[in-house]
């Protein structure tokens, strides 16, 4: 899945894309590149975004949607508002990426996929005090139980995710992905967004000595390297900036390249 945010403030392509026909290329390249998806969001949730209207994720969403839905290209929407949802699937998305975990019923209506991603709080202030008595048994519960309430709801496909850095520190996300094994045992499909966030600077930062986090523009070992874990222990799908060197990496690891290609 790669991501195409169409924001001024995400935390590490704001702006970039923020005009439609930017957005549309880089949605395009994305797909040359090999995403299976494109995953299309006008509202920043990094950790202190404040909220987005409306009005304004509509009109920076549904142009590019309606316009890599009409390529033929797979078209998710990162979206955390059920009228969002709605006018982005109206537009040609098909899977509704819902970062909050509350839009089942909004799939169930629209008979469109699901992923439903575990978050604490909300993005102004997740990062302040995340607590859990067992993070790994919290967020697999929270994400089994929404599943099937929307399987039975009759969503046609649901994903979990377990939100990486959404009401999380460090130590959290790092017993999420090695305890991976634990969501992927639900039988649910797993998706991983690790791709440039922050844990990833500091744990850089902190292996090669240097006491700052690396930057956001230098995180693509780090995403590289748990995006292919994450996908070998079994997640079906991950959710990634750099879409040529992960797909490449996740060809790797399937033993999809031939000795021709690899001579
Ligand atoms: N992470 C982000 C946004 N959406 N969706 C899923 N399913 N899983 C994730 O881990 C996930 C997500 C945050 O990353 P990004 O879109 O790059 O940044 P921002 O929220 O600043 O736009």
């Amino acid at each position: 899945m790669g991501v195409l945010n169409v924001t001024p403030d995400s935390f590490s392509d704001g702006g970039q894309f923020a005009d439609h026909a930017a957005a549309i290329a880089h949605g395009r390249r994305l797909a040359a590149e090999g995403a299976h998806w494109i995953d299309v969001g006008g509202e920043s949730t990094r950790p202190g975004a404040a909220p987005v209207a409306e009005v304004d994720e509509l009109r920076r969403v549904v142009p590019v949607v309606e316009a890599l839905a009409a390529d033929g290209l797979q078209v998710s929407i990162d979206t955390r508002k059920a009228t969002v949802a709605r006018a982005a699937v109206a537009a040609g998305a098909t899977l509704l990426n819902d970062v909050g975990a509350r839009l089942g019923a909004v799939a169930a209506e629209l008979g469109v996929a699901w992923a439903a991603m575990h978050a604490q709080g909300e993005p102004a202030t997740m990062q302040d005090a995340p607590t859990y008595d067992d993070v790994v048994r919290e967020v697999r519960d929270l994400l089994v139980e929404r599943a099937h309430a929307a399987l039975a709801e009759g969503v046609p496909e649901v994903w979990i995710d377990p939100g990486i850095g959404f009401g999380k520190t460090a130590a959290h996300n790092l017993a999420l992905l090695a305890h991976l094994d634990e969501l992927v045992a639900t039988g649910l499909p797993v998706l991983v967004g690790t791709s440039r966030k922050g844990f990833l600077g500091a744990l850089l930062g902190r292996s090669d000595g240097t006491p700052e986090p690396v930057p956001v523009d230098d995180r693509l070992e780090g995403s590289l390297a748990t995006a292919t874990w994450a996908l070998a222990c079994g997640a079906r799908m991950v959710r990634v900036h750099d879409v040529r060197a992960t797909a490449q990496a996740a060809r790797v690891i399937a033993g999809e390249i031939t000795k021709d290609e690899a001579a």
